[in-house]
């Protein structure tokens, strides 16, 4: 067993061009925090710890009224426990960009 250590979400920039995003992450499909209402050059911390075997995906969605909009998934591993704080990238949609801090505990 695995623990990954999610710190902190950064807003680089934000998907909505009308007001702040709502930012939900999930890990395998199931929310962990959020939403978060999040502009350019915010930050959170989220400070959210869940256990994992092998290899989990996080996933940034903004919460819209309509369709949701997926910002990004990564798949972080195992293999990343012990190196210390990394950060993801979450810029699958062309105007958006956010940045996440976290680090992988092996338990
Ligand atoms: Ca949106
Ligand atoms: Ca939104």
């Amino acid at each position: 067993m695995t623990q990954l250590h999610i710190k902190t979400l950064k807003c680089v920039k934000k998907d909505d061009v009308i007001g702040k995003d709502e930012v939900v992450v999930q890990m395998n499909g199931v929310t962990v925090s959020g939403p978060h209402k999040l502009g350019k050059g915010d930050d959170v911390t989220l400070n959210t710890l869940r256990p994992f075997t092998n290899s989990v995906k996080v996933t940034l969605i903004d919460e819209d009224g309509g369709k949701d909009d997926t910002l990004g998934t990564v798949t972080i591993t195992d293999t990343q426990a012990g190196i210390g704080t990394l950060t993801a990238f979450f810029n699958a949609l062309a105007g958006a960009d956010y940045h996440l801090t976290y680090d992988v505990h092996a338990a």
